[in-house]
């Protein structure tokens, strides 16, 4: 079948070759906190300071770190592909465009962004913002929150993603587990939808099955191979 429509989603492997932790496994990100203590609205109606600590980590860690080969390849395709493209990320951290890829979604939201919870408006993530800080728009104290999507919550975006997913001949899963949904049924829907579904990653993803096909090492190794 000619290749017009592709879908590409990425996780947490696509950015540890730029040195950010994934999220399960010995190194996890979750090391050291119980998810539910950090990554659920509960958690963050609970103990606010708590969950902004966690998010200001990453966000210096963030600032720490630049994109790597499979984040500047899929840049590349992005640039030079004539056929629609939409690279749908899990991630929230700022990798993609910052390697130059422009049809992008954060469908669990970004790192950089705010939202406040008191006018709803979203915003730039300001350096000194912290539990008690106000919102940059309405000025309600004490209400805003890190753009992320926690468990529980409906990731952005979903309507767009699923009519790509509808019209794409390729789904290409990169450096996710497999183990969140709805991203984790995205390989299915375009399964369904009659496309040809490629996995890349460092061992087989929980929904490894539903591939086509999986070739398993380094996003920084196979995306570039891929692409090029
Ligand atoms: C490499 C590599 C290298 C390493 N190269 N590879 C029971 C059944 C089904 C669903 C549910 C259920 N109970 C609850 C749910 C729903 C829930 C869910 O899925 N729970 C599961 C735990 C079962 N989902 C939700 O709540 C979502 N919302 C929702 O469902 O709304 C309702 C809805 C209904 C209908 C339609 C649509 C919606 C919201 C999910 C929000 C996820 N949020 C998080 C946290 C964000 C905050 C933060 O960043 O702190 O997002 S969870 C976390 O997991 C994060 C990630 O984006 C997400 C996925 O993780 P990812 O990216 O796959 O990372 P890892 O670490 O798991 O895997 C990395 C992989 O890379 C590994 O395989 C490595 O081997 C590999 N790798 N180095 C290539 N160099």
């Amino acid at each position: 079948m000619e290749v017009r429509n592709i879908v590409i989603l990425t996780g947490a492997g696509v950015s540890a070759e730029s040195g950010l932790a994934t999220f399960r496994g010995p190194d996890g990100l979750w090391e050291g906190h119980r998810v539910e203590d950090v990554c659920t609205p509960e958690a963050f109606a609970r103990d606010p300071a708590l969950v902004h600590q966690f998010y200001d980590a990453r966000r210096a860690r963030l600032a720490e770190v630049e994109p790597n080969s499979a984040h500047h390849a899929l840049a590349r395709l992005d640039a030079e592909w004539p056929g629609e493209l939409l690279l749908v990320t899990q991630n929230v951290d700022d990798l993609h465009e910052r390697a130059g890829s422009a049809r992008l979604i954060h469908m669990h939201g970004e790192l950089t962004s705010g939202w406040c919870l008191a006018c709803n408006n979203r915003f730039p993530w300001a350096g000194e913002m912290n539990a008690s800080s106000s919102c940059p728009t309405c000025t309600a104290p004490g209400m805003v929150r890190p753009d992320i999507v926690w468990f529980g919550e409906m990731p952005y975006a979903m309507e767009r993603i699923e009519e790509a997913l509808q019209r794409c001949d390729l789904f290409v899963s990169i450096g996710t587990s497999g183990a969140v949904y709805p991203a984790a049924g995205f390989v299915q829907t375009a399964r369904y939808r009659g496309a040809r579904t490629l996995e890349m990653n460092l061992e087989p993803s929980q929904g490894s099955y539903f591939f086509h096909e999986s070739r398993i090492g380094r996003a920084g190794i196979l995306v570039p191979a891929w692409v090029d």
